[in-house]
């Protein structure tokens, strides 16, 4: 089977990754040829620079905006393009059907889509990632096209049974290491980035998230706390903010910062793997968005999601059920610390009430959120991966 898989960057990262770790994976696991057309390639610079090192200007002279090759025609290939307005779309030469992945229903190209007309294809939407109770309901399903005889079916990612599962390749181990291990990687972790020592008793936690009001009381807990607190803050709005809290000095990649209790490090925007590892060696990962929460998962330590802002405080819902469903199998007090802060997170305000006193009750069911973090790593792969079911779908809707 080939697929096209189409990706408008509508903010951030999250979508460029999703569409770049799937048509890897399709790549890689299935031995599919792949076209990945994007309009904004240089997000995938960022999340893969090793990847991505010749200039995408070629990109723009190409007719088919063709600016990366990776693996071998007839073993699995994967062409990146830069899509453009002015494209000349063309289909495949091969008479092989086409899945067409349209992620997070960007829209196709009318004169793209005119010519599936006369070929095997099957149209599939890759939705947002949602745990809501209507998901599972509606994965699957086929909407017919307003114009043409063709069906588009809906595909969403889940961590429910009945819906498209989460993406993970079959190296993506769900990480349980034991202390001395952690403590090893935390060490060559830091050290690689010029932290010479790590004190390890102190709270290791990794901070990624949209501007929030809730920060402010946050980390003024947290300068207060009776253990040291190891705070790896990332590259993104959070980072600003915190410049601001500690007074304005520049929070500049590589720096260090000591706020009371808390001893504060810059991170610059690392290549997607060496996320992975941060949040490996993390007590506690502070996550956004949809690609950086399934990382979480599978790096299996304790996570606080902040889910991308919508009008109408749609995201607290998306909130709301993934709490219903990844704080299920938990005893009722780390339930309840967890689902307060959690909620208190995404609330768009400041803390309603102690911002010390809804950590500390999060700190102390830490080591149950821990254990927990594993459980739930591998009920989730009970569901199967992302990238297979997606190629499931697709050759069945083809027979
Ligand atoms: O970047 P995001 O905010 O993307 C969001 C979400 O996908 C959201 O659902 C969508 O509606 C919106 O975009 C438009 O957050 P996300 O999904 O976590 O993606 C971040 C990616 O960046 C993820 O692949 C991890 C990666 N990353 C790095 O590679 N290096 C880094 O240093 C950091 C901090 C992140």
């Amino acid at each position: 089977m080939h697929y096209d898989i189409f990706c408008k960057v509508v903010d951030n990262f999250g979508d460029a990754a999703v569409c770049w770790r799937l048509a890897d994976q399709l790549m890689q696991e299935q031995q599919a040829e792949v076209r990945l057309f994007i309009d904004q390639p240089q997000a995938l610079m960022a999340l893969r620079p090793a990847q991505f090192v010749s200039p995408i200007d070629g990109a723009h002279h190409a007719s088919d905006g063709v600016g990366w090759r990776f693996g071998q025609p007839g073993h699995g290939s994967l062409t990146v393009h830069h899509w453009r307005q002015d494209m000349a779309w063309t289909l495949p030469a091969s008479p092989c059907p086409i899945a067409v992945i349209e992620a997070f229903a960007c829209g196709l190209p009318p004169s793209y889509v005119d010519q599936l007309v006369d070929r095997a294809h099957v149209w599939v939407v890759l939705e947002y990632f949602s745990a809501e109770d209507w998901v599972h309901t509606h994965h699957g399903l086929p909407s017919p096209h307003p114009r043409l005889k063709l069906n588009r079916y809906y595909f969403f990612p889940g961590v429910r049974a009945g819906t498209g599962g989460l993406l993970h390749t079959s190296d993506d181990l769900i990480h349980c290491d034991d202390t001395a291990t952690r403590a090893q990687r935390r060490h060559d972790f830091w050290s690689a980035r010029g932290v010479a020592s790590v004190q390890e008793d102190a709270l290791h936690i990794s901070l990624f998230g949209y501007e929030n009001p809730a920060l402010p009381g946050l980390f003024a807990a947290w300068t207060q706390s009776e253990q040291p607190i190891h705070l790896a803050v990332c590259d993104s709005p959070m980072r600003v903010q915190l410049q601001t809290l500690i007074g304005g000095a520049a929070l500049r990649a590589g720096t260090t910062h000591p706020c009371g209790a808390v001893q504060l490090h810059v991170l610059p925007f690392m290549e997607q793997p060496q996320y992975d590892q941060l949040l490996q060696i993390s007590d506690c990962n502070f996550v956004r968005g949809e690609d950086s929460l399934v990382r979480a998962f599978w790096a299996a330590r304790a996570c606080v999601w902040q889910a991308y802002p919508q009008e109408g405080r749609v995201h607290q819902q998306k909130v709301a059920a993934l709490l219903a469903c990844y704080a299920e199998a938990l005893a009722p007090q780390p339930r309840v610390a967890l689902t307060q802060f959690w909620q208190a997170w995404n609330a768009q305000h400041a803390f309603a009430e102690s911002p010390t006193d809804v950590w500390q009750a999060f700190v102390d069911v830490l080591p149950l959120l821990q254990t927990h973090a594993p459980r739930w790593a591998v009920q989730l792969r009970g569901f199967g991966d992302l990238a297979s079911n997606l190629a499931r779908f697709c050759a069945k809707r083809l027979e």
